[in-house]
């Protein structure tokens, strides 16, 4: 018996039957739609419920079934996006760190969640790593993607020159090699356009919270060097990106595509010939501005990457200097498609405004540079009032980078201007939190349920995080926080967005990896799309036409249910940011990813489960193999097996339900050992 199950002995077994027996009494209601992962000991914590009767709500101790905390509902208010009159939960004074579930009397209860020092960190840890999971042109290894391994895909090495963007020292059909990047979504193409905000929105993270992620493990290949993990991930599209760049003008390429989409196979059997299409001035501005950001964030690790710094600056003023002479080419598929050949069927990204664009690299260039040239003939084209940013809009983002860089500008910038534009613009998101009968800012107004809606949630966090900073205005935080819940399970349809992330979560995202890789849970750490009222890929099945309910969990939703990296990445900043705001996060625990025996046992997923779990692991010799399970009191549950195995990536399911037809929600251990050497993990099962 070990020490682990000495510690827990002294629960009774009796009051452990009594409390799964009261229990059992209670279904889960829909009508309580609350952030299924968790809240910090210290914040705000609040439930949304449906059509509630009465005014008490409960909050009951999920393991001991005591009520931890009584309080009563507030007035019902409706909300018209979804048309429900919901009424507010608020259990902030209960700061005991625990599992817990909302109870309603006339409902039913909530899914289980956490109260604990740093609940957004592994959703924010797992959206950062989402980005390794979408990368091109490697081999994913068990090491570090668990059980979605999968072979290396779309190596990239020699990509058509499309007719489009032929040159005479590229000419039509010669080849370019352009490896690495990230898949841009649930397709496998790679577009300069998306790539620009979202290597931006993971750099910003970085020079926002630097000493946060500096020491931020991802069990990435690349965790043992110098290199923070985050900046490791960028770099793996940084690569990309640069050899979109055609080396003689400057012009970069608006995409690395297939003509049509792929259907539903892993990448290294998505083997169509890859283009390289037109260079666009949206493209070439993107790529100047992510060069800037990115040459001033990495000067600070010049002796890692000696010079790496300066191509990157001298790559952004090429292609400004491209842009210039190029100030309106816009990337036009059908105008395209009806003068050259292939037809080219993929993302678009079209954008026939390209202010911003050249806004957003003027200001990186000058902020990166110091130099008062990029940004003079700018001045009078900087928006009066800010957004929060998108894909095609992206004047917000060169004001966070400088209000970042406040401290270190030139006097051409007012920054108190700066300061303010981003703290009016938080006051609006603010005021729509006020305004919500969900408290929370996403629904500023119904143009925010759009094709990848969750990232204006998301991406309004951004913002208010940022006016956080400035003012130490504890409002700013409580809304960023609204909106991460938002994503969590505090939204309309009472899903958590992220994969891998709470109890009733997105399971079939359109994503083609998830689809093909055979497993049931998907690529975990994804945000999807989101509710989308336009429901252009008219899929059957949506629950209603309703704004905020114009969900559905099906691969058949791309414009509801895809994943993409430019949704994943203010996911990243905003339940990141979250903790790194917030002073309790100073004990960030480290993954151990090396164990010192000749096998390494990974976490069951998923955990908490109900009835089944995968239990995997690793072995680098063939051995005698025993895998238990005990309960918390070190009593033997079942044995998974007894055999002799040989060595490589193994995995066994548990079922409670076939050991043990009653087996009771609460903490299990497993553990394997193979050779005389062992190792314990916990799960949960919740019923
Ligand atoms: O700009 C208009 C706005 O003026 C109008 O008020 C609003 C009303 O619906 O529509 C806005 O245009 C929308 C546009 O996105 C900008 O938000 C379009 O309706 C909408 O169809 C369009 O959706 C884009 C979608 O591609 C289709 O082009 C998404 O933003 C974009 O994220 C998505 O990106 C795809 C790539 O093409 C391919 N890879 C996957 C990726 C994610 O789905
Ligand atoms: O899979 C594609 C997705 O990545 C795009 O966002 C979406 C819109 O461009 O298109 C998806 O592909 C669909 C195509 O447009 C129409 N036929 C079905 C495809 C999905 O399998």
């Amino acid at each position: 018996m070990t020490k682990h199950f000495l510690k827990l002995n002294f629960i009774s077994p009796v009051l452990f039957s009594v409390v799964i027996f009261v229990n059992g009494f209670s279904q889960i209601s829909t009508k309580i739609k609350l952030n299924q992962v968790g809240f910090q000991t210290s914040s705000l914590k609040e439930a949304v419920i449906a059509d509630a009767q009465g005014d008490l709500f409960y909050i009951i101790d999920a393991i001991t079934l005591d009520t931890a905390f009584t309080g009563s509902l507030t007035a019902p208010k409706l909300w018209s996006y979804s048309n429900e009159n919901v009424r507010i939960a608020n259990f902030s004074p209960l700061t005991k760190e625990g599992s817990y579930f909302v109870q309603i009397p006339s409902a039913g209860k909530s899914y289980t969640f956490n109260i604990s020092k740093n609940p957004f960190l592994e959703p924010g840890k797992a959206s950062l790593k989402g980005f390794y999971y979408q990368r091109a042109s490697t081999a994913l290894l068990v090491p570090h993607a668990y059980v979605w391994f999968r072979q290396a895909g779309h190596p990239d090495t020699s990509v058509i020159v499309h007719a489009s963007a032929a040159s005479v020292n590229f000419p039509e059909n010669s080849r370019i090699s352009s490896p690495k990047g990230w898949y841009d979504a649930g397709d496998y193409n790679k577009y300069i356009v998306n790539s620009g905000i979202s290597t931006f929105t993971l750099l910003s993270a970085y020079e926002t919270f630097p000493e946060f992620y500096d020491t931020l493990n991802l069990n990435l290949p690349e965790s043992n060097n110098q290199l923070p993990d985050i900046l490791d991930e960028i770099l793996w599209n940084i690569e990309w990106m640069l050899t979109m760049q055609d080396p003689f003008d400057g012009g970069v390429y608006h995409k690395l595509t297939n003509p049509n989409f792929d259907g539903y196979i892993m990448p290294h059997l998505a083997t169509a010939p890859r283009y390289v299409v037109q260079k666009s001035t949206a493209a070439t501005l993107n790529f100047a501005a992510v060069m800037a950001q990115a040459s001033r964030i990495f000067a600070k690790f010049e002796s890692l990457l000696p010079g790496f710094s300066a191509q990157l600056l001298n790559a952004s003023k090429k292609a400004w200097l491209w842009a210039k002479n190029n100030p309106d080419t816009y990337y036009n598929q059908n105008l395209i498609n009806m003068l050259t050949e292939p037809d080219i069927n993929t993302g678009e990204y079209g954008d026939s405004n390209v202010n911003d664009e050249f806004n957003w690299a003027a200001i990186e260039l000058y902020i990166t540079t110091k130099a008062d040239s990029f940004l003079l003939a700018r001045l009078s084209q900087l928006p009066s009032q800010l957004n929060v940013p998108s894909w095609q809009s992206v004047n917000t983002l060169g004001f966070i980078s400088l209000s970042l860089n406040r401290n270190n500008l030139t006097p051409l910038v007012d920054t108190s201007s700066v300061k303010n534009k981003i703290i009016t613009l938080a006051n609006l998101l603010v005021n729509s939190r006020g305004n919500s009968a969900y408290n929370v800012v996403m629904g500023q107004s119904v143009n925010d349920f759009v094709w990848g809606s969750n990232a204006v949630a998301a991406n309004q966090g951004v913002i208010l995080l940022n006016a956080y900073l400035l003012t130490n205005d504890v409002k700013y935080f409580n809304a960023a926080l609204s909106n991460g819940d938002y994503l969590l399970g505090r939204n309309g349809t009472g899903y958590s967005f992220l994969t891998g992330y709470g109890s009733k979560r997105a399971m079939k995202p359109h994503h083609r990896v998830s689809q093909a890789d055979g497993l049931t849970e998907p690529v975990p750490g994804l945000l999807i799309g989101g509710p989308n009222p336009g429901q252009q890929d008219n899929c059957a099945g949506y629950p209603s036409n309703l704004p905020a309910l114009s969900y559905l969990d099906d691969v058949c939703s791309y414009a509801s249910n895809e994943i993409a990296i430019n949704w994943n990445a203010p996911a990243v900043y905003l339940f990141l940011g979250i903790e790194a705001t917030t002073k309790s996060i100073l004990s960030i625990e480290e993954e151990t990813s090396i164990t010192p025996y000749d096998f390494r046992l990974y976490q069951n997923y998923p955990n908490p489960f109900n009835p089944d779990t995968n239990i995997l692991w690793e072995q680098t010799s063939k051995g005698l193999v025993s895998l238990k399970v005990f309960d918390l009191f070190g009593n033997e549950i079942t044995t998974l097996i007894n055999e002799e195995m040989d060595n490589g990536v193994h995995s066994r399911k548990f079922n409670s339900d076939d050991t043990h037809p009653n087996l009771a929600s609460g903490i299990y251990f497993y553990r394997l050992s193979i050779n005389n050497q062992s190792a314990t993990k916990k799960m949960i099962l919740l019923k």
